[in-house]
């Protein structure tokens, strides 16, 4: 662990793994070390490493704006919760690395945003929501499809166009969607807007649930951030507007791109945190502070999350055009929130190497599979594009690819195209 991360070392509960409650073992020493209780009684010196089941963090410092109260400074996080945060980081980790490929063998065509290194602010966020609150995002969407339900197969699908796809393979990289999930973005900033609505839905059906409106540094400085700050203030919506500023806009620093980088403050009158999103118990106790602020009542905030792209803005950019080798040499090496996260918990004794290179294999193993299905499966008929235009109505007059070309929709929905497909 660097020196700049010693503060945050974790404080060990003693609450753990493996017990063993007699004369033969005196808890300060199973800590570490345990001798089995029944070959202990036969004198058998077998020494057994144990694992805390839960250990305590603390978070990274917190920047706070128009707030009184504050996230925790320590959390308690178990084991499997670790464990789940560093699969759901490397699962998103290595399907982002295999989009990359499959794009590269042009099996994915059009645009393909990877969200390699920001992984702590999607699996952080998405550990603070329930099922029913909502997220949108913008199109650096992959893993947030996959942890908010679908499968590797869906999202692997839909990025080469199959109908095993997400939507079937007519979104792509940038359109999948999910329950309470709203995409998949392509348009900037958009998604603020939308998210302010989800947030307005909850609350003129007092429904107690947030929407994580998620968008980037670049689309910060849009009116429509201005305007839906506005409106969500002035009628207390539960919207937690999340800025993931990764310092780039395509290959516009923020420095070049914005007069006021305090993204946490840009909301105004609406109070906001400054988050070090490198870390996914920082960024999980943040939103559940955020998501408890909106709640209780008290109308939106803005948590700003710092993080930081290892790859290009999409594919087809190297992304060293635009920053140092070094810097971005320097990132991987030291801000890796996968490899700090791991090397936490083993510091914690919340897990040993080995139980990381199982996940490692689990996850590998199950994007192979993904692939091979993605790969295997069809894509629609032409007529699909027609399908899926409007929810229970009779087929419409749908414009073709010309103004005079008028197609009645041969079929309401994909389902129906795809049942007479297996049928
Ligand atoms: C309205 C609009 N303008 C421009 C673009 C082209 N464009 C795509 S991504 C992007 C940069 C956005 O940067 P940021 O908001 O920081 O998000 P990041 O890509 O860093 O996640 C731009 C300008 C677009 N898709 N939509
Ligand atoms: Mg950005």
């Amino acid at each position: 662990m660097d020196s700049d991360n010693k503060h945050c070392l974790p404080f060990i509960h003693a609450d753990y793994a493996l017990h063993v409650p007699d004369q033969h073992s005196d808890d300060h020493v199973s800590s570490k070390m345990v001798v089995l209780r029944n070959l202990a009684l036969k004198k058998v010196p077998l020494y057994v490493r144990t694992y805390a089941s839960s250990a305590t963090f603390q978070t990274l410092p917190y920047k706070l704006h128009k707030l009184d109260a504050a996230p925790e400074l320590e959390i308690t996080v178990s084991r499997d919760e670790g464990l789940e945060y560093y699969r759901q980081m490397q699962l998103i980790r290595q399907l982002e690395n295999i989009a990359g490929n499959l794009y590269r063998q042009q099996a994915i065509r059009g645009f393909c945003h990877l969200s390699t290194g920001q992984e702590a602010c999607a699996v952080g966020v998405r550990a603070s929501m329930t099922a029913e609150d909502a997220a949108i995002t913008s199109y650096r969407c992959h893993g947030w499809t996959l942890l908010c339900g679908s499968t590797p197969e869906a999202v692997i699908g839909e990025l080469v166009g199959k109908i095993s796809g997400n939507v079937y393979g007519k979104g792509g990289s940038m359109h999948m969607y999910e329950k309470n999930f709203f995409g998949g973005n392509g348009i900037v900033g958009a998604q603020i807007s939308l998210g302010a609505g989800v947030a307005l839905a909850y609350k003129y059906n007092k429904q107690p649930n947030v929407c994580f409106t998620i968008y980037g540094d670049g689309a910060a400085n849009q009116g429509q951030f201005f305007e839906c700050t506005n409106m969500a203030a002035l009628w207390k919506l539960p919207c937690v507007f999340v800025c993931e500023n990764n310092g780039y806009g395509m290959g516009t620093s923020v420095d070049r791109a914005s007069a006021d980088k305090n993204f946490y403050k840009r909301g105004d009158f609406v109070p906001g945190i400054w988050v070090d999103a490198m870390d996914v118990i920082s960024v999980k106790e943040a939103a559940r502070f955020a998501k408890d602020y909106c709640i209780a009542g008290n109308g939106p905030i803005v948590l700003e999350l710092a993080t930081y792209r290892f790859v290009g803005h999409s594919v087809s950019d190297a992304g060293t055009s635009y920053r140092t080798r070094e810097e971005l040499t320097s990132a991987r090496k030291t801000k890796d929130p996968i490899h700090n996260f791991r090397d936490r918990l083993i510091a914690a004794h919340l897990a040993k190497e080995s139980d990381f290179g199982d996940i490692d294999k689990e996850v590998k193993k199950t994007l192979s599979n993904a692939v091979e299905t993605a790969m295997a499966s069809s894509v629609l008929p032409p007529e699909a594009l027609y399908a899926d235009l409007y929810a229970n109505t009779e087929p419409q007059r749908i414009r073709g690819c010309t103004a005079d070309e008028i197609v009645v929709q041969p079929h309401v929905s994909t389902d129906e195209i795809i049942s007479k497909m297996t049928n």
